[in-house]
């Protein structure tokens, strides 16, 4: 049953039943703590839990919010369906995927003969999955040497955070990662790359500030040759001073890489900070048209209400989402799954 629902039936018995088992509203930090502990990046249930928690200010403002929505209906009138998109509006998931939640909905409940509220609330859920998992394609390993991952979005997404993650969960998966610090525009950041490294036990490559980012992952990518490591975490930088700028360093990147290997890079992967609500659809555009991207990661999920703008960019932006950042540890990056995120969202339990 839907968490929510089950919330307000446990509140409503309350009057009946001295102790009732509500499940406690902040959620549930002794299963995280457990995961983290455990060093285990793959997805156990305690994950569950934590990206439940990490969803609970989009929860609160999308999940409840459709649950309030639909507690006590059977089927659906114009007026709830209106009521329903302004609500999936006001959580940022866009007119496009919006329309298509509605439509999809009216669709399937027309079909069935639902008994409650928890069916339609189940059907909802699986409208949302659709959505999420119309393009959906998990992030996964080509064979090659090395296999080299190029890290792009705007200044503060997380990008250098994103890498630092990754390198912990490849290297827990087996695999000898090395990072390249690309971003040579800032002064801090390849030191924030170092304490990443060190904190992962992997080599990273880096040259002064100011030094030409190409020339760092030309450097990056022989090194991991010469040492046998099979996957390069390239950072770049976020804040170059325009558009055409950037353009020409993200070029120059890619016909460096190509000079390894054609293929090369294999993964582009734009990270896109969730509190920007649909401000990050205006990115993907941008960076679409700079870099050839091939997934999206998508951060601070943790701390926004506007996670609904999953969504919005898994209908509108022509990528799949593939990673999604919850907190600050490596654990918080998850690879997207959309059922995870649609239950996480609702309050429902573990697909
Ligand atoms: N709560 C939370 N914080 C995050 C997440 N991802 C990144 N951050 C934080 O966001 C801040 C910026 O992250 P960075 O990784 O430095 O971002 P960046 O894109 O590399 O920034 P620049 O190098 O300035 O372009 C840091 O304080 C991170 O700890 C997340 O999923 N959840
Ligand atoms: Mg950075």
């Amino acid at each position: 049953m839907f968490r929510f629902l089950r919330k307000k039936r446990a509140a409503e018995a309350s009057e009946l039943d001295p102790q009732p088992e509500v499940e406690a509203a902040p959620e549930a930090p002794e299963e995280s703590a457990k995961a983290g502990d455990e060093g285990d990046l793959g997805e156990g249930a305690g994950l569950f839990g934590r990206l439940r928690s990490g969803l609970a200010r989009s929860r609160g403002a999308l999940g409840d919010s459709l649950g309030t929505l639909l507690l006590g209906k059977k089927e659906i009138d114009e007026s709830l369906l209106e009521a329903l998109e302004t609500q999936l509006l006001m959580a940022d998931v866009g007119l496009e995927a919006t329309e298509a939640v509605l439509e999809r909905l009216s669709a399937r409940v027309k079909r069935r003969a639902l008994n409650d509220e928890d069916a339609l609330l189940g059907e909802l859920a699986e409208v949302l999955s659709e959505i999420l998992g119309a393009r959906h394609v998990p992030f996964s390993f080509a064979p090659a040497e090395p296999f080299v991952i190029l890290v792009v979005g705007v200044n503060g997404v997380g990008k250098t955070t994103t890498i630092g993650k990754l390198a912990q969960r490849f290297k827990a998966a087996g695999r000898r990662p090395l990072l390249a610090a690309g971003d040579t525009f800032r002064a801090a950041a390849v030191e924030q790359l170092k304490q990443w490294g060190a904190r992962a036990d992997v080599p990273v490559i880096a040259q002064g500030e100011g030094a030409d980012s190409a020339s760092v992952l030309f450097d990056a990518v022989s090194a991991a040759r010469a040492r046998g490591a099979d996957v390069v975490l390239a950072d770049t930088a976020g804040r170059l001073h325009n558009k055409g700028h950037l353009m020409e360093e993200l070029a120059k990147v890619v016909r460096i890489l190509k000079r390894f290997d054609e293929a090369a890079p294999h993964a582009v992967l734009l990270v896109l900070d969730a509190g920007t609500g649909q401000n990050a659809l205006a990115q993907a555009k941008t960076f679409s048209e700079v870099a050839p991207l091939t997934g999206l990661v998508l951060t601070k999920l943790d701390g926004t209400a506007k996670g609904g703008v999953a969504f919005a960019l898994a209908k509108q932006s022509g990528l799949p989402i593939q990673f999604i950042g919850v907190g600050e540890q490596a654990n918080d990056l998850r690879p997207f799954e959309p059922r995870s995120f649609v239950a996480a969202l609702l309050g429902a339990e573990a697909p």
